[in-house]
C-alpha cells in the first residue's frame, strides 16, 4: 500500500468559515430574521450557536485545538448600525474582542463585511435594488474597518453576492431568499449594484489600511455538458455558467459585468481584488431542455451515480473544485486564491471525511501546478443556521444540539485537525478516516 503525504506550502491558511446570522443568535434587526418570522424558512435561527452570548470562545478553542491557524467570520451590519443614524460601539467592541480572541489563539482572522443579511432599515432606501446602497455600505465599511483594523488585514467585502441576487430575485419554484421576488432583470441589476458597492468598499478599505488584502467570495458552481458532444448542451453550460459564475469576475477583470441578459458597465470595479475568494461545493451536469424556458432552456442535475449529501442538496464532485481553480488562474493569472468555503451537509458524518480528503487533494493538485492557492476555509466549524433550509442541513465539523447548545465532535473534526497540524494530507489519514477513497487518492 503506497505511503505518502501531500504537503502544502509553509504558511498555508487552514481554517473554518462562519457567518454572523448563522452563528450569533438573536439577530432580530435584519431582513432574514423577519423572513424567518414570516414563515419562509424551515425553522428559525433563534439562539443559533449563541456566539453573541459568548460561546464563540469555546468554539474558537475547538478550532485552535484542532490545529486551525485561521478563521473567517462575518460582522452583522444591523448590530453595528442599528438605525441609519446610530452606531453601536458595544457591538464593535464585541467584534474587537472576538478578533483578539483569534489572535490570542494564534489564528489569522478574515472578516466578511456582508453575508446575506441587511439591516431592516435598508429597505427604506430600496435595499440593494437602488444605487443608494452604495454610499450607505461604504459608510458602514469605513466605520467597521476603522474599528477592527488593529486586528485584521484580510477582508471579504461581500459573501456570495451572486447567491444573494439570484436566490432573492429569481425563484423558479419557491421563493428562497428574501425578498423572494421573481424578476431576472432586477436580479442582474442588484448584482451590478453589489459590484459597485464592492468597488467602493475595496477603495475605502485600502484608504484606511494600506496593508489590507481585500476580495469577495464567489459562489462558484462547476457545470459540465451532459452530452459532451452536443452543441446544445455546451450552449446550456454557457448559460448556466454565465448566470451564476460570470458576473462579478467579468466585472473585476474588465469593468463590464456580463450576464445572460446583457452586459452592464461598472468601470470602477476593474482590478478591485487582492485575492480571489472561491466558495465551491458541487458540480452540475447540464442539458438543453425546451421545457425549461425559465432557465433559458438549461436543465441542471447531478450525475445518476453521484455521491449525494443527506438532502440531495450537493454531490461530492471534487474535480469541479479543480476546474474552478483552473478557470480562476486563467482569468486572473497570478492573483492569490483563497478557498473561502467548501463543505457538505452530512449529519452522521458518513460522507464528510471523504469529501474533505478528496477536495483537499484537488487543492493540493492546484498548488502543485504552482497556482497561488493560499488557504482553505472549511464550511463550517459547528452546525449553524442554514438559511431557508434552517436546521435541516448540518455542515459542522462539530454537531450542535440547538436545545442544549451542546457540541459533539464528528470524526471529520479529527481528520481536519490532522490535516491542519500536518499541513498536508497523508495516506495514513485517508486509510484511517475514509479508506473507501484510498485507491483514488493514492493509486499504486
Ligand atoms: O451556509 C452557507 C453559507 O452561508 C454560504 N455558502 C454556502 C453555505 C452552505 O449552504
Amino acid at each position: 500500500m503506497p505511503q505518502a503525504t501531500y504537503h502544502f506550502p509553509r504558511g498555508f491558511l487552514w481554517g473554518t468559515a462562519t457567518a454572523a446570522h448563522q452563528v450569533e443568535g438573536s439577530n432580530t434587526n435584519n431582513q432574514w430574521w423577519k423572513w424567518e418570522q414570516d414563515g419562509h424558512t424551515n425553522g428559525t435561527s433563534g439562539l443559533a450557536c449563541d456566539w453573541w452570548g459568548g460561546r464563540w470562545r469555546e468554539d474558537f478553542d475547538r478550532a485552535a485545538e484542532g490545529g486551525q491557524n485561521a478563521h473567517r467570520f462575518s460582522v452583522e451590519w444591523s448590530r453595528i448600525q442599528p438605525t441609519p443614524d446610530t452606531w453601536d460601539e458595544d457591538a464593535l467592541e464585541r467584534y474587537r474582542t472576538m478578533l483578539r480572541g483569534l489572535r490570542e489563539r494564534g489564528m489569522t482572522p478574515m472578516v466578511t463585511l456582508h453575508h446575506f443579511t441587511d439591516p431592516l432599515w435598508l429597505a427604506e432606501y430600496g435595499s440593494w435594488e437602488t444605487e443608494a446602497v452604495v454610499p450607505l455600505f461604504e459608510k458602514f465599511v469605513r466605520k467597521t474597518v476603522e474599528a477592527l483594523k488593529e486586528y485584521c488585514t484580510l477582508w471579504c467585502t461581500l459573501n456570495e453576492p451572486n447567491g444573494y441576487a439570484l436566490n432573492g430575485y429569481i425563484s423558479h419554484n419557491v421563493a428562497m431568499f428574501p425578498p423572494g421576488k421573481n424578476n431576472p432583470k432586477l436580479a442582474f441589476k442588484v448584482m451590478a449594484i453589489m459590484i459597485r458597492a464592492h468597488a467602493a468598499a475595496y477603495r475605502a478599505i485600502h484608504e484606511i489600511q494600506h496593508e489590507a488584502r481585500v476580495g469577495y467570495a464567489l459562489n462558484y458552481r462547476s457545470f459540465v455538458p451532459y452530452r459532451t458532444w452536443s452543441p446544445l448542451d455546451q450552449l446550456s453550460v454557457k448559460t448556466a455558467f454565465n448566470s451564476l459564475n460570470i458576473g462579478f469576475p467579468s466585472a473585476l477583470a474588465t469593468g463590464l459585468m456580463r450576464s445572460p441578459l446583457g452586459s452592464i458597465k461598472v468601470p470602477e470595479a476593474k482590478g478591485t481584488q487582492d485575492y480571489f475568494g472561491l466558495n465551491y461545493y458541487t458540480k452540475d451536469y447540464v442539458t438543453f431542455d425546451l421545457r425549461k424556458p425559465k432557465t433559458l432552456f438549461a436543465h441542471n442535475f447531478f450525475a445518476k451515480d453521484a455521491d449525494l449529501s443527506d438532502n440531495k442538496f450537493m454531490a461530492n464532485e471534487p474535480e469541479g473544485m479543480f476546474d474552478g481553480l483552473k478557470w480562476i488562474v486563467r482569468t486572473f493569472p497570478n492573483l492569490p486564491i483563497i478557498i473561502t468555503e467548501n463543505g457538505i451537509e452530512d449529519a452522521d458524518d458518513h460522507m464528510r471525511p471523504r469529501y474533505i480528503a478528496q477536495h483537499i487533494h484537488q487543492v493540493w493538485r492546484a498548488v502543485n501546478f504552482n497556482w497561488p492557492v493560499k488557504g482553505y476555509f472549511h464550511w463550517s466549524l459547528v452546525d449553524n443556521f442554514e438559511w431557508e433550509r434552517g436546521w435541516t442541513q448540518r455542515f459542522g465539523l462539530w454537531a450542535l444540539d440547538t436545545e442544549t447548545q451542546k457540541r459533539t465532535k464528528r470524526p471529520s473534526a479529527d481528520l481536519y485537525a490532522e490535516i491542519c497540524k500536518e499541513n498536508g494530507l497523508s495516506s495514513e489519514m485517508v486509510q484511517k478516516y475514509c479508506p473507501e477513497v484510498f485507491d483514488k487518492l493514492f493509486p499504486v
